[in-house]
């Protein structure tokens, strides 16, 4: 059920919440594009109940909330294969290729999906022009046949302003808005009491009212998205808050998955993006569908030079690869801007006059809106900013950053949670999980605790509709999981009263003290969560490879970082709220922080720099293909608090083409 918008100011909290407790049979965490599509899917393949917990309003939540101008997942008439053989080269080779061959099978679907809900999409007309919006609709949908819009090879071009609505509004006619609890945000996932490492729920709280949810559920997917403010954005002061990905993702999907015993698998892989300086603006439809280059500080197109060439052919196969990766397309940037010849500029001027050469006035108009529309469907603050800077992109080019560190696994990265591949025979066994000798795809290595989107590891590039699609696989799965186990009972360790005890634990230590200083704030008693956000980020940005050091790290580095962290957890001990949007950031830090441990601890392990451009391990650069051509995952034990770190095989499943 949605709630009104908040009255003038925060809520305040208070020391005995209400008590909710449900049990159900399915319970979804997270409201975004993988849950979306698990809702949408779950009811068409099973009778059993359902809820779903999303902590904010499922129509603008997650990374999808401001909107996309783009699908960058879409088949189409290509091979899945060479799908998979795309992820592999831009994630430097390591990757499941059994997950990304599936996504690619069922992708397309969602994608007609969106379209019957009434997502415009871009076509070509008969001649070759290509129409957007309404004009877009006359030439009949993709699933008819008709020709979308390509940026790339993969992407396809949308009027996505509205993109989360219509999949949220689908999401919930399909489950019900009796089974969906918004403005819900889940602390902490719960085990069972009897049966070992199976899941039996999750506790949480409302942000709105003062109301603790206790959960017993026979099955769960967690995928409440990626990790951003981990790292010290470069939008400081008055544009604090503006970050690439969605702010509202603080590694929740990682922490709490670890925290039940869920194997991570690539933590170390991290998504440091090139954008639009500033406003973080997506540089995709510039340089696939406008077709323009980026120049260094003396005018060159850097990237097609020599100096380039060489340093790609360093990273070869990958580096010589026809696309080059995404890591080292920044690693280009890097390289320049440290020889002296930055600052970056993307030349949109050259770019919009070379197609304008061929077209009436019209339609050069047309084409201006097109590259504000970009911005404006995904990144408003971007084409604010060109306001601001009376920036017209046809008179004046744009410089380009590559941003802070975010951690995700469905964009351009590959960070996650170890899971099953489907049962299919090509399939590695080593790939598969099974519980009661039953393969059950997408699930992690929690019995019952499933995963998708930004939660599953080792598998980019899956994006809105890929993250989508694989919200809907794992509704199957789940579906067969409580249909094969329907006589399970969950049953939960700690009393409703330890539970409240720890949720509530930051407004307990907020009132027992609050009234020992003048300036709420500051207490010696306390510390606020925004106190302890700037912390984690000073420490990641200077240590752990953030934009400070031009994403480098080293061994003495990391070992400062990780005694910095060390002092973080046990303080999150006193963290206070006096509100329930700051018990919400209370419970935000300690997911961050511990997300950021498995990122740091994953780099520490692997000994080479697999991802050059997104960061630099000094004392170990370069790749080690012999010793480190394998996944890294990592197993927290929460009881004996120790973190074992393992090496698993790679398969490769598609040969090279
Ligand atoms: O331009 C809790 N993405 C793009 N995908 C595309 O297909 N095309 C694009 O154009 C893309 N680009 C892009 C993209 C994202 C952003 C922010 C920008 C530009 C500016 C990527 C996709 O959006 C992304 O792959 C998917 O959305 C990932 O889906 P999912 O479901 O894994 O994550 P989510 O949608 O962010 O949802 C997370 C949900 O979890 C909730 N949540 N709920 C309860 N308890 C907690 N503790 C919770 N923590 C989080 C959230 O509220 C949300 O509902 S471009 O760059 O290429
Ligand atoms: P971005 O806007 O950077 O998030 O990219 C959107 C899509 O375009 C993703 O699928 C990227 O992999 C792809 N992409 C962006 N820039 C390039 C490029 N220079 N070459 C090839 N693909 C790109």
């Amino acid at each position: 059920m949605a709630l009104p918008n908040k009255p003038l100011g925060e809520i305040k909290a208070v020391r005995d919440p209400e008590v909710v407790e449900k049990e159900v049979d399915i319970l979804i965490v997270g409201g975004g594009m993988a849950a979306c599509g698990t809702a949408f899917e779950i009811k068409k393949w099973t009778d059993a109940s359902v809820l779903l917990c999303d902590k904010a309003a499922m129509e603008r939540s997650g990374a999808v909330a401001q909107g996309l101008s783009a699908i960058n997942t879409y088949i189409g008439t290509n091979k899945i294969e060479d799908y998979v053989r795309m992820v592999r080269n831009d994630l430097m080779g390591i990757v499941r290729e059994d997950l990304i061959y599936d996504l690619g099978c069922h992708v397309d679907d969602s994608v007609n999906l969106f379209e019957e809900w009434g997502l415009p999409m871009w076509k070509k007309s008969e001649d070759g022009k290509t129409l957007d919006g309404k004009a877009g609709q006359k030439m009949g949908t993709l699933k008819a046949g008709a020709t979308p819009v390509r940026t790339g090879k993969w992407q396809i071009m949308i009027n996505g302003e509205s993109y989360k609505r219509i999949v949220a509004e689908a999401a919930k006619k399909a489950l019900g808005e009796e089974n969906i609890i918004e403005r819900c945000f889940i602390v902490e996932l719960l085990l069972d009491a009897k049966e070992e490492n199976r899941i039996a729920g999750a506790v949480g709280f409302s942000v709105r009212e003062n109301k603790v949810y206790i959960i017993k559920c026979k099955t769960m997917m967690v995928a409440c998205g990626g990790a951003v403010n981990i790292y010290q954005p470069r939008s400081v002061g008055e544009g604090m808050g503006r970050a690439w990905y969605p702010v509202w993702n603080a590694g929740s999907t990682y922490t709490m998955a670890m925290k039940v015993g869920a194997e991570l698998t690539m933590m170390e892989n991290r998504f440091t993006p090139a954008r639009f300086k500033d406003g973080y603006g997506p540089v995709g439809a510039w340089f696939l569908l406008f077709k323009a280059k980026t120049l260094n500080g003396l005018g060159e197109n850097f990237a097609a030079g020599d100096a380039a060439k060489a340093e790609l052919a360093k990273f070869a196969p990958y580096g010589t690869a026809a696309i080059t990766p995404t890591c080292l397309r920044n690693h280009l940037m890097l390289f320049e801007m440290k020889e002296g010849r930055g600052p970056i500029m993307m030349d949109t001027v050259t770019a919009l006059a070379t197609i304008a050469a061929t077209m009436s006035k019209k339609d050069l108009k047309h084409l201006e809106s097109e590259a504000w529309e970009d911005f404006l469907d995904m990144t408003c603050g971007q084409a604010n900013l060109w306001c601001a800077q009376n920036c017209e992109p046809e008179k004046k080019n744009s410089e380009l950053m590559p941003t802070e560190p975010y951690l995700l696994g469905s964009h351009s990265g590959c960070c996650g949670i170890w899971v099953s591949g489907p049962d299919f025979g090509w399939v590695p066994d080593s790939y598969k999980i099974k519980y009661k000798d039953k393969v059950y795809n997408r699930m992690t290595t929690v019995n019952g605790l499933f995963t998708s989107g930004d939660g599953i590891g080792a598998s980019g590039h899956k994006f809105s509709s890929g993250s989508h699609a694989e919200g809907r696989i794992v509704a199957k799965s789940m579906a067969r999981f409580v249909r094969d186990n329907a006589g399970f009972t969950p049953t939960i360790a700690k009393s409703t009263k330890e539970l409240v005890d720890i949720v509530y634990k930051p407004v307990r230590t907020y009132l027992d003290h609050c009234n020992y200083t003048t300036a709420t704030d500051i207490n010696p008693n306390y510390v606020k969560p925004s106190g302890m956000a700037f912390r984690l980020m000073k420490a990641t940005h200077e240590y752990g490879g953030g934009t400070a050091t031009y994403y480098q790290l080293s061994n003495k580095s990391l070992e400062i970082v990780m005694d910095l962290l060390k002092t973080m957890h046990e303080d999150v001990e006193k963290l206070a709220a006096g509100d329930l949007h700051e018990l919400m950031r209370c419970w935000e830090i300690e997911h961050r922080i511990w997300t950021v441990e498995a990122h740091l601890r994953h780099i520490q392990f692997r000994k080479e720099t697999r991802y050059p451009g997104f960061y630099y391990q000094a004392d170990h650069p370069g790749q080690d293909d012999a010793n480190w051509f394998c996944f890294v995952n990592s197993k927290y034990d929460v009881k004996a608090k120790t973190w074992q770190m393992i090496k698993k095989d790679y398969v490769k499943i598609i040969p090279d083409a």
